[in-house]
């Protein structure tokens, strides 16, 4: 605010103010253009990361680039809240584990330092956000940050993102975001759905792979979860909501599938429903689980349990169904490696028998893209157009645990074989 003209960038990965102009070199633009993210530690504060994927933080009381290890301290230390910005029309961030320190300039380095109620602290602690010196080199992530696991649908003409939360450690974010879209492109932020912390008596953390299903004017929000200590196997729950943006409610009070009740674990939930309106529940790591719902979706016949497992399943099952050939798709590896990728089979029943067809989709390492999988598909409605949501490894500098969420189409053959799909930055 006080030195206009500067920007904050980064320079051999310190934050500091520089000059910045139309005519500065393509680098400094670069170092001075940072995402504002989803805060890594908490939905309602912001996360900032720059073109190189790493994020600003603060270590010593000064702010510096560093890459998201996962750990409750590097999300803290990288998680920044708006507070009123002191000098009008600005902003000021305090830390997220220091809420006395604010981010400020002094020496025209960044710090975090200890308010002050002074002009010259407020001043340095104000900063304007402006338009990017660097625009977007492709299209990215269809929403900003780390979202992984993104299942998608349509519910009433509008398209609607339920993902895993990522940057965690341990894949360990406790909370659910919705995200909506009329084009799949513009998305908007519905916020936290449902927070195992307040929400869910039996998890502490795991907020996995969610999937959404719409019955009885309700939304069904199918859904993962661990304990924090005891037995922090997972488990599977079912939330409800009259609305597709929550916020949901635990609907049992108790997991739907218990830890240990089927072989694997019990994660990656996804419900199919067929055209004659009966749902169908699928999930399972390391086994491939598949059960008629009751009509409350919420419980089903435990001992009707069907597990079938084709070679190559991992995890993540999806069903949907295309000129009366059921399609069953999974992903194949761990979500780790750079080989995550999804196949599938197809079948003549919402339970098979399903006759494997192949990959469809993995890594396409000239564009950097890596850890192609936990994918959902839906169809444009009244069309024959699909579209495949999917996670890679974040771009750049992503791992299993730093993922990011896409989207492309996904083209059938004549026969209908699924073409492979050709994953786009
Ligand atoms: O995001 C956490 C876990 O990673 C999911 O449940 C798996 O499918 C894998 O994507």
């Amino acid at each position: 605010m006080n030195y206009p003209g500067r920007y904050v960038r980064h320079a051999d990965h310190l934050g500091r103010i520089d000059p910045v102009t139309a005519g500065s070199t393509a680098q400094t633009k670069q170092d001075a253009t940072f995402t504002v993210v989803n805060g890594l530690a908490s939905p309602s504060c912001y996360s900032f990361q720059a073109a190189n994927g790493m994020f600003l933080r603060h270590r010593d009381w000064r702010l510096r680039l560093e890459a998201n290890t996962g750990t409750a301290t590097f999300r803290s230390d990288a998680t920044f809240c708006v507070v009123d910005g002191s000098v009008s029309g600005s902003v000021s961030f305090v830390s997220f584990n220091y809420p006395q320190r604010r981010i400020r300039h002094r020496d025209l380095a960044l710090w975090l330092d200890t308010y002050q109620d002074t002009a010259t602290f407020r001043a340095d602690s104000s900063f304007r956000v402006a338009a990017p010196w660097t625009p977007k080199a492709n299209k990215g992530p269809v929403i900003p940050g780390l979202f992984a696991d993104p299942h998608i649908v349509n519910f009433n003409g509008r398209y609607y993102l339920y993902p895993t939360t990522d940057g965690y450690e341990g894949w360990g974010s406790p909370y659910y975001k919705a995200f909506s879209s009329a084009d799949l492109v513009n998305w908007t932020d519905h916020g936290v759905i449902l927070d195992h912390g307040p929400d869910v008596s039996w998890a502490d953390n795991s907020a996995w792979a969610p999937a959404v299903a719409a019955k009885n004017g309700q939304y069904y929000l199918y859904f993962s979860g661990g304990l924090a200590s005891g037995n922090t196997a997972k488990q599977l729950g079912v939330a409800v909501s009259g609305s597709p943006t929550g916020p949901f409610r635990d609907a049992l009070g108790r997991p739907l599938v218990r830890s240990g009740q089927y072989p694997g674990q019990m994660i990656d939930p996804m419900v199919f429903t067929d055209d004659d309106g009966q749902s169908y529940l699928y999930w399972g790591q390391g086994s491939a689980h598949a059960v008629r719902l009751n009509a409350d979706m919420v419980s089903f016949d435990t001992a009707a349990v069907r597990t079938n497992t084709p070679a190559g399943y991992n995890e993540a099952p999806f069903v949907f169904k295309r000129n009366a050939v059921y399609y069953f798709m999974w992903s194949e590896n761990d979500t780790r490696s750079e080989n995550y990728q999804v196949a599938y089979a197809t079948g003549t029943s919402p339970f098979g028998p399903w006759t494997k067809r192949g990959v469809v989709l993995a890594k396409r390492l000239e564009l950097g893209i890596k850890g192609t999988g936990h994918h959902s598909v839906v169809r444009a409605p009244g069309t024959d157009t699909w579209y495949i949501a999917y996670h890679r490894f974040a771009v750049p500098a992503g791992n299993g645990t730093n993922r990011e969420s896409a989207i492309d189409r996904m083209e059938f053959n004549a026969d209908g074989t699924i073409r492979p799909v050709i994953p786009t930055l």
